[in-house]
């Protein structure tokens, strides 16, 4: 029988993971869907038939509606959503980032580990993209020589207007601080960022593109530019370079198209589109583990690092070259 998902939150992501998980993911059906704005509640019940809405996650769990949870909220919001469902044991796929801080993130690690094991997976999906794999096993294997730095991309055409500042960091550069240990097989030590020229197309209240500088503790050199108004369309693209070769990810892929004395390709303009081969795989490896009793992805420790990151990457928006904090591991999460 198939895995009950209760998906929270029916936004732009809630909704994208309804649709996935009831049109192409197998095993899974979507069986509750909490959200208290009932237009996005009845959009989102329409399109998974036979699931119920629910305005609060105590009364989808009491109701016994759901197996697991996907919890598509903003940040702000995981951590009611996250406590109440560890307590109930169930399997969590939780969208990125983990919590907003810290903080708030240590005390839901804190409550995992009255569980026999991690139950909870974080929607880091750069991780499922098959690109990004084939750049890890690259660097991982050696045939490349030793990995000398990563220059990264991370463009978005536009951002909504409630996209602050700290979002740059918080919301944006969070895929980088998850992926790049990951890729490189080392951790954070420190972060920097740099601003040049302001672009006068970002909304008033944005100070951007950034130039975020990471140091890695093997001593890898990685520099992430951020940038949010670019106009053009969607943009996530990595270059790697070994000592005698060199490795790029993420270059448009599209339509190949000669017209007019000119050459194009199609780039896309959302994340949904660049990565949906990406949320597919993630969702579909989430289902199959937790239907066999684990997870299989990013977990909550690497979602506590990626708030440490995230912290000093806030404080670095103000200046200097600030230090990641980098505790030690929890047997738990080995
Ligand atoms: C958004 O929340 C995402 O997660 C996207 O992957 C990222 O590219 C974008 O900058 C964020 O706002």
């Amino acid at each position: 029988t198939d895995l009950r998902v209760g998906v929270v939150g029916a936004g732009l992501m809630g909704a994208d993971h309804v649709a996935r998980i009831t049109d192409r993911i197998s095993g899974a059906t979507v069986s509750a869907i909490v959200e208290p704005d009932a237009g996005r509640a009845d959009a989102a019940t329409a399109a998974a038939p036979g699931s119920r809405a629910f305005s609060r996650i105590e009364d989808a769990l009491d109701a016994g509606a759901l197996d697991a949870v996907l919890i598509a909220t903003p940040g702000q919001f995981h951590e009611p959503v996250l406590m109440p469902a560890l307590a109930a044991g169930l399997p969590i796929l939780c969208e990125k980032p983990l919590t907003p801080d810290s903080e708030s993130s240590w005390r839901v690690l804190e409550a995992e580990q009255k569980l026999d094991r991690p139950h909870i997976q974080v929607g880091f999906m750069r991780r499922f993209d098959a690109e990004y794999q084939q750049l890890k096993a690259l660097i991982a294997s050696g045939d490349a020589g030793q990995l000398v730095m990563l220059r990264c991309v991370h463009r978005n055409g536009t951002v909504p207007d409630t996209y602050t500042q700290p979002m740059l960091i918080n919301d944006s550069v969070v895929h980088e601080f998850d992926v790049v240990p990951w890729l490189a097989g080392s951790d954070i030590r420190s972060v920097e960022v740099k601003y040049p020229r302001r672009n006068a197309l970002s909304p008033d209240h944005l100070r951007e593109p950034i130039l975020v500088l990471m140091e890695l503790e093997n001593g890898v050199l990685v520099d992430v530019e951020m940038n949010v108004s670019i106009q053009f369309g969607y943009q996530v693209a990595t270059e790697a370079v070994f000592e005698s070769s060199l490795a790029r990810i993420g270059q448009p892929s599209g339509l190949q198209s000669w017209q007019d004395g000119r050459f194009s390709i199609a780039e896309h303009q959302s994340f949904k589109t660049r990565f949906a081969s990406a949320y597919d795989a993630q969702i579909q490896r989430w289902v199959d583990a937790v239907r066999r009793g684990t997870i299989d992805g990013p977990n909550a420790w690497d979602g506590y690092r990626v708030a440490l990151a995230c912290e000093a990457g806030v404080k670095a928006l103000d200046g200097g070259v600030v230090p990641v904090e980098s505790p030690e591991r929890p047997a738990f999460y080995a």
